[in-house]
């Protein structure tokens, strides 16, 4: 069970965050301040307290907090952001990291490793990771040395068309794991029962597990049904804005 989350307030600058999808247009701050609000409300009726950080005007994508940071249950990690303007953000989430974990829980990804929360996914003890344009494979190297020093254990998943691997993949507990596109017959996630995401709703595949209950993006009715049929409680958080930059509601926060 989750306990705590850490999610940043998006920043005026995220109008600049990077996107594949330009054509989707820019995001409207206002609205994405308050999707962040109903976000924020949806991780609190989880039964987690939340810790709401500043927005940081200077780096434009500093709202997806996943990805400068891995909170497991033995230590936590501070990643090196592959990216090139979100690598200060790694010096930023340090600070509240801070506040839950002691000095000798903390781990460091360092150059020339690099490696991004959002190519990180938890089952159990276990973290599969990404190898993608932002996670090296010296980063991953570093990454699971680091989890099994820990007692945990990783392997890498090469990505082919994926900002992230949780882009297209995750884990909802139970042995269930949602799947769109280049995850559907990936041979490592043979073993756990697979929910198939349509590739018009490729985009709620990022759905995020909180104590039982899945969080779903708005406006993606099979993958809701499906999630339902599987027999959760879901909550609905319209994540438009974040879709603009390619960022989903796991993006969003470091659960743990
Ligand atoms: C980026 O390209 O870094 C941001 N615009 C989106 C990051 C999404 N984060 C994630 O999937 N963990």
């Amino acid at each position: 069970m989750f306990k705590n989350c850490i999610v940043r307030r998006p920043c005026k600058a995220m109008v600049e965050g990077i996107t594949s999808a330009p054509e989707l247009g820019k995001p409207d701050y206002e609205l994405a301040l308050k999707q962040h609000d109903s976000y924020i409300e949806a991780l609190k009726k989880c039964g987690v307290e939340v810790t709401v950080l500043d927005a940081l005007e200077q780096y434009p994508d500093s709202c997806f907090v996943e990805d400068p940071a891995v909170i497991t249950s033995k230590c936590a990690i501070i990643t090196n952001p592959g990216a090139g303007t979100r690598n200060g953000e790694k010096a930023e989430i340090l600070p509240a990291v801070k506040k839950f974990f002691r000095d000798d829980q903390i781990e460091y990804i360092k150059a020339p490793g690099t490696l991004e929360g959002g190519d990180v996914m938890m089952v159990g003890d276990h973290f599969y990771v990404g190898r993608s344009a932002r996670t090296n494979e010296e980063g991953i190297k570093q990454f699971i040395a680091i989890l099994e020093k820990h007692g945990l254990t990783g392997s890498e998943v090469p990505l082919e068309k994926v900002l992230h691997l949780k882009t297209g993949i995750n884990y909802i507990e139970n042995n269930n794991m949602l799947v769109s596109g280049e995850f559907i017959d990936k041979p490592e996630f043979a073993k756990y029962n697979k929910i198939v995401i349509p590739e018009e709703e490729a985009y709620a595949a990022n759905c995020i597990w909180m104590n039982g209950t899945v969080i779903i993006p708005e406006g993606y009715p099979a993958v809701e049904k499906a999630v339902k049929d599987a027999g959760y409680d879901i909550i609905l958080v319209d994540t438009s804005e974040y879709r603009k930059l390619d960022g989903g509601l796991s993006c969003l926060s470091l659960r743990f």
